[in-house]
């Protein structure tokens, strides 16, 4: 492996003492082990764009920032980002929103990040951009003359060329990948996607390996599935279990887990109609399950996640309007984010972990849940065929999000399952979890960029 640094770019880089998302969770281990330099966004607004990135203080390791100007949030980040990519890329294309100021928003942030981050890396330094708000960024540091190994992983799923060519710009996007060496994706079903892509709307040549041939270059695309620090967390539901508030775990009531920022792709109204579901067919378990719900809010102002908002607190109102009494609520809907420590003993304490997202690129959740289990009396997780992590983990119960009468009789099996299937169950995931953890995965992803 090069001796030069590891420079990370990312959209933002992390603040806060409870960070919840899936990118900053497994970065922030990558770098505790690592070292090195995480850039992005300060989550601050400017007047002006600037030319320069700054220090930021404090933190385990070094940190440099830029601010956006408000029109640059509003085109690239809410624009472009999240109301073009993030919806095309989780198969909502009824979700898009295109115009043309948000595309070029998108790139000319792009491009100042480019010219910004020449000013700072070293010939010996190795690039890891992260996600789909930087896809271009290889493509503009190689303009201004960069001539660094340049990775890219993609947190998100990658779309088949069919739906890519719902953007305005498909050829270009390829275009802008082939000039990573190397780019990451969470699952196989997403690298084949891409390479087929690469070659069906990018005109690239397929090679031996995984690699593509466009424009002259050669890039890999393989997957790199993300995850978690297995035994750490492990060790911190253990000690956090016994710390939680007195009367969230009942003796004679069993719980239910469900973990996601409030996003239209985690499944989480589809999860509801389907406990809805189960309740209407099981009335012996009517006071004695109760499903706990976190769902910290994100992007706020964005329509689509207003709707979504709404639409999760109409159904859990009804569900328990419909069935709650003075002593029992089915649903706890919590729209704030708790601390990590609190989470880890949640998972712990619960029986059952619903992670039926409609489409994933990974869904960390899934590791986090199984990690923090007790071996000899595990929950059982339930995981969505569409999240990248069933790949990994055919173990769980695998569900279609999209079918309630499936759902509800997958909480059924996992609420009665016998401790011999749990064990079994949880056994072959930990296995998993352990050693491909995030060590595994940012070592793989580090030495395919040499
Ligand atoms: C993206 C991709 C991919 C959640 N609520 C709270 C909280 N969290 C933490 C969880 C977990 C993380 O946030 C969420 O990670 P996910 O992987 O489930 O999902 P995304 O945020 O959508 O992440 C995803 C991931 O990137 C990594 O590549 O797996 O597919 O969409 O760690 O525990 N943490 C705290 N309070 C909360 O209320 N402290």
């Amino acid at each position: 492996m090069s001796k030069g640094r590891l420079i990370c770019v990312s959209n933002r880089i992390p603040s806060g003492p409870n960070p919840s998302g899936g990118l900053v969770v497994a970065l922030h281990d990558t770098l505790l082990e690592t070292g090195g330099i995480w850039i992005g966004t300060s989550g601050k607004l400017a007047e002006t764009a600037g030319n320069a990135l700054h220090e930021v203080e404090g933190g385990p390791f070094r940190r440099m920032a830029f601010d956006l100007t408000e029109q640059e949030q509003e085109n690239y980040y809410f624009g472009f980002s999240n109301q073009v990519l993030w919806p095309l890329f989780h198969g909502r294309t009824d979700l898009m929103e295109i115009h043309a100021e948000y595309l070029s928003a998108y790139k000319d942030v792009n491009r100042r990040l480019a010219k910004m981050l020449i000013d700072v890396i070293e010939p010996d330094d190795r690039i890891w951009v992260h996600d789909y708000h930087l896809l271009p960024l290889a493509l503009y540091l190689r303009q201004a003359g960069a001539k660094n190994r340049i990775g890219f992983f993609l947190h998100t799923p990658f779309p088949t060329p069919l739906a890519l060519q719902a953007m305005p710009n498909a050829p270009e996007v390829c275009e802008w990948l082939s000039n990573y060496e190397v780019v990451g994706m969470q699952a196989e079903r997403d690298a084949r996607a891409c390479i087929a892509s690469m070659i069906e709307l990018g005109g690239g040549e397929e090679l031996a390996g995984g690699f593509v041939q466009l424009n002259n270059r050669q890039c890999r695309i393989a997957a790199f599935p993300v995850a978690i620090d297995a035994t750490e967390f492990r060790t911190l539901a253990e000690s956090e279990v016994d710390k939680l508030p007195r009367g969230i775990v009942k003796p004679e009531r069993r719980l239910m887990i469900g973990v996601d920022r409030l996003d239209y792709t985690k499944g989480v109204p589809q999860r509801f109609k389907a406990f809805g579901e189960f309740l209407e067919r099981h009335e012996e378990w009517h006071r004695h399950v109760s499903m706990l719900q976190i769902s910290p809010p994100t992007r706020e102002g964005v329509e689509a996640y207003d709707n979504i908002r709404e639409e999760t607190e109409l159904l859990s109102g009804q569900i328990n309007g419909r069935y709650a009494d003075i002593q029992w609520a089915p649903i706890r809907f919590i729209n704030r984010p708790v601390p990590r420590e609190t989470l880890a003993g949640l998972y712990r304490a619960s029986d059952v972990a619903l992670v039926t997202p409609l489409m994933d690129g990974m869904n960390l959740v899934a590791k986090e849940f199984i990690a923090a289990q007790d071996p000899a009396d595990p929950g059982v997780l339930i995981l969505s065929q569409f999240a990248g992590a069933a790949e990994q983990m055919p173990d769980a119960v695998i569900v279609n999000p999209h079918d309630t009468e499936q759902m509800a009789t997958a909480i059924m099996t996992s609420l009665a399952m016998p401790l011999v299937d749990r064990k079994r169950r949880h056994a072959a995931l930990m296995e998993t979890i352990v050693k491909k953890d995030v060590s595994w995965w940012s070592k793989g992803f580090r030495t395919a960029l040499g």
